[in-house]
């Protein structure tokens, strides 16, 4: 009798299944097709994208909000390069993610002889990948799926490249020597205990500290630490800042919370504890004007070259974010950490006038809508549905809806992050709803929607129940920029204000809605998340409403000189 044989497409979904994976996002090609087909034949989910970023994006933020490495599917050179941004996307945020690629013969990529999609992927990986494996003999495709997931998972989450060449995934193997050869991983993210001497001179800064604050980040959001996190701040009662996408770990309205005194609070703190957030250019690096000068730091974070990355760190914690929190609620005699009153006051106060200077603006009506009174009818509609998904993108429409889109609930809003990308919106709404099974509303501004747009079919093709929301203001921040040579080509930031977005998914079967003040938009948005069904909403928004930039004009170098100077014609 005939050994048993299998082959490499089975190893593979062997060791995914074997490893709890179950989704794959990706596009099939060469030589990937029959890996897809086979997934789902072995009780895998696949869905299929028009684009591989899109699907990459997907992978990443599945990985986020699961804390399973996401899986993306992607064929040779072009498709692999495809992904290849949502890859370093996933490693810049720290998001668990794997990207399978396919890959051409190893022999004439390797002396440039000219292969159908030829590259040397897995070096092409490389600088943008945690880690980049590639497998080259069927029996090692166990072994190399369990070093990817220990990659991806483990110390700070990040992007890792899995390449199977095609020889691979065709290799015929011995049943029995296959099933030997695959690898169930154990612990693949290991707890990461704190030194008893860190946890104590962390609590010994914070109780000498007059005007403490908390910063949660994202990373906070990922170790899903919530109650022992809320536990800490409100035993300690520190005002805290979320940065966007730890938003809802506590209710924004939770009267701690400090965004709404967020620069005063920054300027005024004299220790500041980083939980699971960086320094980086998302709060200006930990110094300049917006920053007291003395300040001083308390950071946990699991990765221990974070600490005095931007600015000395006085008392580190390197720890993963639920051990840190046990150790200090276990450590903290009760009273020993005492915000002072008057910073508390202070906070208090610089809140209520902030509220109320928001309450003025949110309060108008403005036509056509602006950027304040759209953001006020959709956040009315989501008050009621804290479960829902909110992915945000754009310049204007992702600053405003930063701060006037509350969140509720932990890991509820998924935003461009820590690289500031556009084109995440459709691949993030796509991996949140399948990835949890509940509604996504995307608010994304008119440009950042045209980067990933066409998987509006995707969501059509599986029924998802997506709500797009396109803040159509006719541009890359305002839709009312000249063309500076007086010429009648439209200027470089300028798209098409009269633009029926709405049209788009109507070609799909989805339900297309023009909304061109707040009060249809409202309805809009409660018909179609009440439908459970696609749908998009064209948000019609004032062009002279936003600014350049956004709120991060301080990064947008201008030239200083004029136009006509430029060109050398004068002085
Ligand atoms: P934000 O953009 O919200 O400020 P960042 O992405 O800059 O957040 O920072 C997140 C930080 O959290 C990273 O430095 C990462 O190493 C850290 N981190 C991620 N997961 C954990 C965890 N489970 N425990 C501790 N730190 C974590
Ligand atoms: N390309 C990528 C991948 N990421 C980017 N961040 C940019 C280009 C540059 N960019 C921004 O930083 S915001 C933005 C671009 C193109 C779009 C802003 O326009 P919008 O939003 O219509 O999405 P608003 O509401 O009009 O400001
Ligand atoms: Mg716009």
């Amino acid at each position: 009798m005939a050994p048993a044989i299998t082959d490499g497409f089975h190893l593979v979904v062997d060791a995914l299944k074997l490893n709890g994976l179950d989704t794959i996002y990706g596009v099939a090609g060469i030589p990937i097709t029959d890996l897809a087909r086979l997934a789902q034949a072995e009780g895998m989910r696949y869905f299929g994208f028009r684009h591989e970023q899109s699907a990459g994006y997907a992978a990443a933020i599945a990985g986020y909000l699961t804390r399973k490495p996401g899986i993306c599917l992607t064929v040779s050179a072009p498709g692999f390069l495809n992904g290849m941004v949502a890859l370093a996307n996933a490693t810049t945020n720290g998001f668990p993610m794997i990207q399978i690629s396919g890959s051409s013969d190893r022999a004439i990529v390797d002396l440039q002889q000219g292969d159908y999609e030829e590259l040397d992927q897995m070096n092409a990986a490389k600088p943008y990948a945690k880690a980049a494996f590639r497998v080259n003999r069927a029996e090692d495709i166990g072994i190399g799926i369990a070093r990817a997931i220990r990659a991806a998972l483990s110390g700070r989450p990040g992007g890792v490249y899995l390449d199977l060449t095609a020889d691979v995934l065709a290799a015929t193997i011995d049943s029995r020597a296959a099933s030997e050869s695959l690898v169930q991983v154990v612990d693949p993210a290991p707890p990461r205990i704190p030194s008893p001497e860190s946890i104590e001179r962390a609590l010994k800064l914070l109780a000498a500290a007059e005007r403490p604050l908390i910063i949660l980040g994202k990373g906070a959001a990922y170790a899903q630490a919530d109650s022992d996190l809320r536990a800490w701040i409100e035993t300690t009662g520190i005002p805290y800042l979320p940065m966007s996408m730890a938003k809802g770990l506590l209710p924004d309205d939770h009267p701690q919370s400090a965004a709404a005194a967020r620069s005063f609070a920054l300027s005024q703190a004299d220790v500041v504890m980083l939980i699971g957030a960086r320094l980086n250019w998302l709060l200006a690096h930990g110094k300049g004007s917006q920053w007291n000068e003395r300040v001083r730091f308390v950071q946990i974070d699991i990765e221990p070259t974070e600490m005095d990355s931007n600015r000395p760190i006085a008392a580190p914690i390197v720890a993963d974010i639920g051990s840190a929190m046990r150790c200090l609620l276990d450590a903290a005699r009760p009273g020993r950490i005492k915000p002072n009153r008057e910073w508390l006051e202070q906070i208090a106060s610089r809140k209520r006038q902030n509220i109320e200077r928001m309450q003025a603006r949110l309060s108008a009506n403005p036509d056509p809508m602006n950027f304040y009174s759209a953001l006020r009818a959709i956040r009315d509609v989501l008050a009621g549905r804290p479960d829902i998904y909110v992915v945000n993108e754009g310049a204007n429409t992702l600053d405003f809806g930063r701060n006037i889109i509350d969140m509720y609930e932990p890991r509820k809003r998924l935003d461009s992050g820590t690289w500031g990308v556009m084109g995440i919106g459709m691949g993030y709404a796509i991996g949140a709803a399948t990835a949890s099974g509940k509604p996504v509303v995307a608010i994304e501004g008119d440009s950042a929607f045209g980067f990933s747009g066409m998987e509006i079919e995707t969501i059509c093709r599986y029924g998802l129940p997506i709500v797009v929301a396109v803040f159509n203001n006719g541009g890359i921040y305002r839709g009312d920029d000249a063309n500076r040579s007086g010429g009648s080509e439209p200027s470089p930031t300028t798209l098409m204000k009269n633009a029926r977005y709405d049209k788009l998914i109507e070609a799909f079967g989805g339900a297309g809605y023009h909304a061109s003040d707040t009060e249809s938009l409202g309805k809009a948005l409660t018909d179609a998340l009440a439908s459970g069904r696609p749908a998009l909403i064209n948000c019609v928004i004032d062009p002279t409403a936003g600014t350049e930039s956004g709120h991060i004009q301080n990064l947008n170098p201008k030239s200083s000189l004029s136009d006509s100077k430029q060109r050398g014609d004068a002085g």
